[in-house]
């Protein structure tokens, strides 16, 4: 259990601070380590290349409809960095709105390594996907499939092969996973949201009549996948 001793670069001169290397439950409240928790990406608004304000929007608008279906589980939307956009247009809708920012909030960090790394116990991550359900391609989708190992490929290939646009799938990682027995996650929901971009297949050509429903179907499979896991 290596520490770190920084210096803390606002006040007092030579003041020193510990910084402990392992997960740090407490600065999440303690209590909150057995809700279950969702953690998701913002599904297409990167490599597929769907807009952001109109993803906002959706995300708000699914997150409040599964509030009340949630009980006191939490939804967490995740991005890597501290600009994100739709963190940001997310944040401010999800305000406007008043949902409760107790069990819907943002976070900043990579979603493979939330407790690790960032103290935020989360059992269950989505994964934006490819219709292969397979690793690669970059994005999270390459980072998952990175941190949880083979275990989650032949899990995945057990239950599906291919994965339709609006669909997800819930996948149960392996305990053999680092990914669960680092980070406590014990499952993987795949999800495949629509592509607005004309490199990758099922290109819907900015028809966003149809990507918006599609987008709205995929948040709905994957919020009700959670709720089939956490309850
Ligand atoms: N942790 C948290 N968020 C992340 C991470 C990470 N490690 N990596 C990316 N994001 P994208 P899509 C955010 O492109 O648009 C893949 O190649 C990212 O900033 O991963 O649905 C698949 O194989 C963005 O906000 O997914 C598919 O072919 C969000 O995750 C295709 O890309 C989604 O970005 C899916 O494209």
């Amino acid at each position: 259990k290596t520490q770190e001793t920084v210096s803390s670069s606002s006040g007092m001169a030579n003041q020193k601070i510990k910084v402990s290397e392992d997960p740090v439950p407490g600065s999440i409240s303690q209590d909150d380590s057995d809700v279950p928790t969702l953690a998701f990406p913002s599904i297409s608004t990167a490599d597929f290349q769907f807009n952001l304000e109109k993803a906002s929007d959706i995300i708000v608008q699914k997150v409040e409809e599964f509030m009340d279906k949630i009980g006191n589980a939490r939804l967490v939307l995740v991005d890597l960095t501290e600009r994100s956009k739709i963190l940001s247009l997310v944040r401010a809708k999800a305000a406007e709105k008043n949902i409760d920012s107790k069990r819907f909030f943002t976070f900043v960090g990579d979603i493979c390594q939330l407790y690790t790394k960032g103290g935020l116990r989360c059992n269950v991550i989505a994964n934006a996907a490819n219709w292969r359900l397979k690793p690669g391609g970059g994005g999270v989708n390459a980072a998952i499939f990175n941190a949880a190992g083979a275990a989650l490929e032949t899990a995945t290939m057990d239950r599906a092969k291919t994965l339709h646009p609006g669909n997800a799938l819930v996948v149960p990682l392996p305990s053999t996973s680092p990914l669960y027995h680092k980070e406590g996650v014990t499952h993987v929901i795949h999800v495949l949201g629509p592509n607005m971009n004309p490199n990758r297949p099922n290109c819907l050509d900015n028809d966003y009549i149809k990507g918006c429903k599609v987008l709205e179907d995929a948040y709905s499979s994957l919020f009700k996948g959670f709720l089939s896991v956490a309850n």
